[in-house]
């Protein structure tokens, strides 16, 4: 009999292949991003930024509350799109993931983050940057890059006194992200004394801008700015060239991508673009971001987009929280994950005010010459 009970003991124990014990805790880690669709580059950038992170906590060895923590990776595809980003969120949670980083866009965050809230599953977006995501009053809602007051308001501050724009046009896709970064910039243009030529929108899938092109160029424009991504941008910079429209054009991070020259087909001029990425590294913190390119690079063959780095950090700030609480629970480590403090990541220290924002977050300004992204400066 004793050795019967020994031999079940046993087969439970070794539950998969070998690599999962019982004396194991199976932390689920959950991630959504559009890795489908017109910015599936960026959804599987930052889902490789997961899969990274994940990787490294099982082969350095974690252990949580005395056990060896064996994680997961849980991903799944939101194509940008609010319904089936609520499909996602509510899918991850009948899993009963520990915590979710993502999602990708604000227009997919902000509706997902009510399901998380319901379900007390922490989740932090490495990208979403409309403010309303951590406005809600969520207790379980982070991010860990600036929002689009910060993003908007700098870039409208900076088309003004630095880029000298006289006459600025502004263009939106209409999502969350885009209308949001728009208004922000907009708002900030005429706060510095600029003058906004023009308002016209788009949407995120919209091929053709011919009628809004034609439209802001006969008020003859000295920058154009796109809130949306850069699937929209390199289209649109095409079409302005086409349409002999020279201006500069400005973005937020959702155009600041090492794809936007090759989505533009040899249409940028040197400097003529100006973005930001919400987040950035200064002086002796630079040397851990390179690596992690060059680390990022060595294991997946293809260079980071954007906020690669952003997912990874996101997910060990979330496990450096399970480690304190010395568990797992949502429950239990949701408040030690909300006093995160200082944590020393690849992007920089990272911390959360009351809201679940970054505090004192960084912005970096992009320009590109020869196809390349170049930083400007790091701005707070
Ligand atoms: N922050 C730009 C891309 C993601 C978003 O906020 O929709």
């Amino acid at each position: 009999m004793k050795v019967k009970l020994n031999a079940i003991v046993g087969a439970a124990a070794l539950l998969i292949g070998g690599a999962v014990y019982a004396q194991d805790l199976v932390v689920k880690i959950g991630h959504v991003g559009p890795t489908s669709g017109s910015i599936a580059h960026l959804g599987k950038d930052n889902e490789m930024g997961a899969r990274m992170a994940i990787d490294e906590l099982n082969a350095k060895g974690v252990t949580i509350g005395g056990k060896k923590a064996k994680f997961e990776l849980l991903a799944e595809d939101d194509g940008a799109d609010p319904k089936q980003g609520t499909a996602a969120a509510q899918k991850l949670v009948d899993s009963k993931v520990n915590g979710v980083v993502g999602h990708l866009n604000s227009g997919t965050t902000i509706p997902a983050s009510k399901i998380y809230s319901d379900a007390g599953v922490p989740q932090i977006s490495p990208s979403a940057t409309n403010p309303k995501y951590t406005r809600n009053g969520y207790k379980t809602a982070f991010r860990v890059v600036a929002d689009d007051v910060h993003l908007g308001g700098t870039l409208g501050k900076y088309a003004v006194q630095q880029v000298k724009g006289k006459s600025i046009a502004v263009i939106d896709d209409r999502t969350a992200y885009g209308q949001g970064v728009a208004d922000e910039f907009e708002k900030a243009v005429k706060a510095a004394g600029g003058k906004a030529v023009g308002r016209e929108f788009t949407s995120d899938k919209a091929t053709d801008f011919t009628a809004i092109l034609t439209s802001l160029k006969a008020k003859s424009p000295d920058v154009i700015f796109f809130g949306g991504m850069d699937a929209v941008a390199g289209p649109m910079m095409r079409q302005m060239k086409q349409l002999g429209i020279s201006a500069k054009f400005m973005g937020g991070d959702g155009i600041c991508t090492g794809e936007l020259p090759k989505l533009a087909a040899g249409t940028m001029a040197d400097g003529q673009v100006v973005c930001a990425e919400a987040g950035g590294v200064e002086g002796a913190g630079k040397k851990s971001m390179d690596d992690f390119k060059v680390a990022f690079k060595k294991k997946f063959n293809t260079d980071v987009q954007l906020y690669a780095p952003y997912v990874y950090d996101a997910v060990n700030v979330m496990v450096a929280a399970m480690v304190k609480a010395g568990s797992a629970d949502p429950a239990k480590y949701l408040p030690v994950l909300a006093k995160t403090d200082g944590y020393k990541g690849v992007t920089g220290s990272i911390g959360f005010d009351g809201k679940g924002d970054i505090k004192n977050g960084a912005l970096t300004l992009y320009t590109y010459k020869g196809g390349n992204r170049e930083q400007i400066a790091v701005v707070r």
